[in-house]
């Protein structure tokens, strides 16, 4: 069986699939073209795409019958493949989720302190050579201990999030989520985007991307938060209408905005870019060797389990 990796992964991973298939990685990390996915369904019994290799409709039409028969999508996150389309064609498409999970709540985490504590314009003005030594009122920013935080989307990472702001942090947990969660802890869920909005020193997007959740964040949510209080994303660029959040963080409606994903990824805007209030992420959600290592064991075991005829641990279509 023949299985093609859209990019380079941990040596542990190819070697892993080298174990069940003949393997070919692609060493060029620009997303595939819809030729080059077209091709790769007809060239390969399995494939791991990943961010950016963008499987729309288009790609599978008239995939039906095509040597393919999965898609082991390495990330938790698949909304750049048509599921649907891809189910109509007969192929199988697997993510990994739970590898995920720790890395992306603790990156959370990090845009949360990094952005009330002003720890990147405080690294910034230590780099530049500018620090003119200590101050009692010098970059004051946000105590986070016993703050409240928002939750938007309380699923695995949600829940991790909100798991290490409740014991790590003190905080009181609000939530927006389809259905009302069991957590071990106080909780609470709150019925609207608003509501939520209004409440928390921190509003925290962790819904997975897609069509039905494309641009849930906009401007109505940003003018429901305190001024004082920051946004951070995790999760998909396109969950938040990134010009809203710009014209929101200009007009001082929120405090500042920590961001590991973008509307256009790579592409972040200048404005942005400008901003001190604001910390840049480049999507480290998972970048650590040993989840990205966990991330591709799953993906493999998930080929395998497809190419074997068998229902896969982690089958999303
Ligand atoms: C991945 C992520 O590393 O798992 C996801 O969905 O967002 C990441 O942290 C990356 O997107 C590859 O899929």
């Amino acid at each position: 069986m023949r299985v093609l990796f859209t990019c380079r992964y941990p040596d542990a991973v190819i070697a892993r699939a080298e174990e069940h298939f003949e393997v070919e990685v692609r060493e060029d990390r620009t997303p595939l073209k819809p030729g080059q996915m077209r091709a790769a369904l007809t060239l390969y019994d399995g494939v791991v795409p990943t961010l950016g290799d963008a499987f729309t409709a288009e790609v599978f039409d008239g995939a039906e019958g095509s040597r393919c028969k999965v898609l082991a999508n390495f990330g938790v996150g698949y909304n750049h493949i048509d599921v649907a389309a891809a189910r109509a064609s007969g192929i199988t498409v697997t993510n990994t989720p739970g590898a995920v999970t720790d890395a992306t709540a603790d990156i959370a985490l990090t845009l949360m302190l990094m952005t009330a504590r002003r720890a990147g314009e405080g690294e910034r003005l230590v780099r530049a050579g500018k620090w003119a030594g200590w101050t009692p009122t010098q970059l004051l920013g946000l105590h986070m201990t016993g703050k409240t935080v928002g939750i938007i989307g309380l699923g695995r990472i949600g829940q991790a999030i909100a798991r290490r702001c409740h014991y790590g942090f003190g905080m009181k947990v609000l939530y927006v989520n389809r259905s009302a969660r069991e957590t071990s802890f106080a909780a609470t869920r709150v019925e609207t985007l608003a509501e939520l909005a209004q409440a928390a020193d921190f509003v925290v997007v962790a819904v997975p991307g897609g069509a039905e959740t494309h641009h849930l964040i906009g401007a109505d949510v940003f003018a429901e938060m305190q001024p004082h209080a920051f946004f951070i994303n995790i999760a998909r660029g396109n969950v938040v209408d990134e010009a809203a959040l710009i014209l929101a963080l200009q007009a001082g409606e929120i405090a500042g905005a920590g961001l590991d994903v973008y509307e256009h990824e790579p592409q972040v805007p200048e404005a942005l870019r400008a901003m001190e209030n604001v910390t840049l992420l480049p999507h480290l959600g998972t970048a650590a060797l040993e989840v990205r290592e966990q991330m591709g064991f799953m993906a493999v075991d998930n080929l395998v389990a497809a190419l074997n005829g068998e229902t896969p641990p982690n089958l999303v279509n």
